[in-house]
């Protein structure tokens, strides 16, 4: 008979196609992964290839054949180890494996006890690869004229191993733009760049925040915990502990500016329940309010208010730094007795929260599978706000009091598409469909809020509530610039770009009768010392550095994640200094002592979450 004789690097490519069909095969059968169309489910099946060329490719180094063997079968193997680990995982956590989720103890026990449940006869298919690589290594004999790899082949495999992997990149930012510098969700990332690019990427992540907190010793507490000391601001004691023992419900509207709060579109009022509350006898309307996330967004936001400290400058932190130690607001309000909670209709793992959120010390978070989703119930990015509001009341019925929830809504959320059914008002006329839409989705969302207040009337809880509720992010950027200046009729400059970041803030404490409009230039840090105070909580001990909106103390002063900053004088932005009255550049040394101070708050900030120095802090840590 004659022998077959197999290509030089038969073992090579069979491997390579063998773990890429495996772990295709593994993604459809095990991840229960939302596919909206044919691009993403081609993303999908292309993903595990540019991985398993580099990582199968480097064989083509190694002289002799044993070794290469032994290496390609020990990839498989890895490989294999890799997704069946993730399958087991995600049978329990619905969620894939982040490396500080390993290293969190609290993870442990639910880990162990749930791995051997939850392995199943047939997983031994996660294996299919190094099967049949085992029996091609044993079967092909090894190609004559041995080994010298020319490197000229070489080079050109890897140049086909980096096109497939900038193809797979191209594709998965035109899908989903600032995938990686945003990196908002586990399941996204698997999705768009593979389970072991993700890993790879998780790595990169968790050990740049690893090394920067090895290199701290908790030295550096005291000039920060000085500069915080000195920026404290005293309550004022009329106002501390007016909502003292009631429950705290946040409200995080989502995408919700300013400008449009008492404000028209074509002769529709935008926001009228809001509008209506902003002359409420029992709330305070904050009308010169700043968000000051960065590209976190919600994520950030949800940091800025726990913690009172900024967020990351680039990326999350919610993802890079869910291992710290934080004094959030939830845990101080969990010491006080409040049951605590996060409620939203989104996957868990969606910015980490499922993990940052036992970080923050949040005793509960009701995520989507808390939900029903009834035919009609969803659009855009998922449950509508009103089922979204009904829903949550109900469960919040079921919550011991006094309860702290933050309700993080969805439906006024970039593309701002909406059912025709809830569009209240028309879209608006200019160059922008997301503007034009923008207006649509904020009047449902407003009218979700009403539904929501009158729900939370007829549960009985709302008397003894407060509710705060705050914009959490832009929703307009500046790529709609000349839009926006038709709206606002001007045209629009840096310094309209940094008033466009108001957002609008309340306080609504039913009862209190002395609410009013506050033009106290202020921001999101500064929402945790200003509701702890409210309910009778001290936060002098804490290493925030927002403050207290109410404290005749509070310094009128807004610093940026990116650096730009407001006065009661002058907006900084883009290396100009500008007049506030006038919106004309001036002199930029007016800036100067500002500039120096947000740096200084900026970097203490950073200091802070890259050293995880609260760990010294924290009495239970040590
Ligand atoms: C996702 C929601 C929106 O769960 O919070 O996030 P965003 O894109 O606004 O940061
Ligand atoms: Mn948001």
């Amino acid at each position: 008979m004659k022998r077959v004789t197999w290509p030089k690097h038969s073992v090579l490519v069979i491997a390579i196609i063998a773990t890429w069909l495996t772990t295709y095969i593994g993604y459809i059968t095990s991840f229960n992964m939302k596919i909206d169309n044919m691009m993403q489910e081609f993303i999908l099946f292309m993903n595990p290839l540019s991985f398993l060329l580099f990582i199968y490719g480097l064989a083509l180094f190694m002289k002799s054949t044993k070794r290469r063997n032994i290496y390609i079968f020990s990839v498989s193997l890895i490989t294999s180890i890799i997704m069946f680990s993730n399958a087991v995982f995600y049978r329990f956590f619905s969620d894939f494996i982040t490396l500080p989720v390993l290293f969190q103890t609290s993870n442990f026990g639910d880990l162990s006890s749930s791995i051997g449940a939850n392995i199943r006869p047939w997983d031994i298919l996660f294996f299919t690869d190094v099967i049949i690589i085992a029996l091609a290594i044993k079967f092909i004999p090894a190609a004559e004229s041995s080994v010298s790899q020319r490197s000229i082949g070489r080079k050109l495999y890897f140049v086909v191993a980096a096109t497939v992997l900038m193809v797979n990149l191209g594709l998965s930012e035109a899908q989903r733009p600032q995938l990686l510098t945003r990196s908002f969700d586990r399941e996204l990332l698997v999705k768009n760049i593979g389970t072991y690019n993700y890993h790879i990427y998780d790595l990169f992540i968790q050990s740049k925040t690893h090394a920067q907190r090895a290199l701290a010793d908790g030295s550096e507490l005291t000039e920060v915990a000085n500069y915080i000391n000195a920026n404290y601001a005293e309550p004022d004691p009329k106002m501390f502990g007016v909502a003292e023992g009631r429950n705290v419900i946040f409200v995080s509207l989502e995408s919700l500016q300013n400008f449009v709060i008492n404000n028209e579109m074509n002769g529709h009022e935008i926001t009228p329940f809001l509008n209506e509350l902003t002359n409420d006898p029992d709330t305070f309307y904050f009308d010169n309010f700043y968000h000051q996330t960065g590209l976190g967004k919600t994520s950030d936001s949800e940091f800025i208010m726990e913690n009172s400290l900024y967020g990351r400058n680039g990326g999350a932190v919610f993802f890079t730094n869910s291992g710290n130690t934080f004094n959030s607001m939830s845990e101080r309000l969990g010491e006080n007795g409040y049951f605590t909670s996060v409620m939203h209709a989104n996957n868990k793992s969606f910015w980490n929260r499922d993990i940052m959120y036992q970080a923050l010390g949040i005793e509960k978070f009701y995520d989507v599978e808390s939900y029903e989703i009834g035919e009609g119930q969803a659009v855009n990015w998922g449950m509508k706000d009103i089922p979204f509001f009904e829903q949550s009341v109900e469960l919040m019925k079921t919550m011991p009091q006094p309860f702290s929830t933050r309700m993080i809504t969805l439906t006024n959320h970039h593309p701002f598409d909406l059912d025709e059914e809830d569009m209240i008002i028309p879209p608006y006329d200019s160059n922008s469909k997301t503007l034009n839409k923008y207006f649509q989705t904020v009047r449902y969302m407003d009218e979700a809020v009403k539904i929501f207040f009158e729900d939370l009337k007829n549960s009985g809880l709302y008397d003894n509530s407060i509710i705060v509720m705050y914009g959490d992010h832009y929703g307009i950027s500046e790529n709609h610039n000349k839009a926006m200046g038709m709206y606002l009729d001007k045209e629009i400059t840096p310094f309209d770009n940094v008033e466009l970041q108001k957002v609008p803030m309340f306080i609504h404490i039913p009862g209190y009768g002395k609410g009013k409009t506050i033009d106290e230039l202020s921001g999101q840090l500064d929402i945790r010392p200003t509701v702890l105070h409210l309910l009778g909580i001290s936060t002098k001990e804490d290493m925030q550095m927002g403050a207290d909106i109410f404290s005749p103390d509070h310094e009128p002063f807004v610093i940026f994640r990116d650096g730009r900053l407001v006065t009661e004088d002058y907006i900084y932005a883009h290396e100009a200094c500008y007049d506030i009255e006038t919106g004309e550049a001036t002199d930029s040394q007016a800036c100067e002592p500002y500039i120096d101070r947000a740096t200084t708050e900026l970097g203490y900030s950073d200091l802070i979450i890259n050293g995880d120095l609260l760990r010294f802090t924290d009495k239970e840590e040590e």
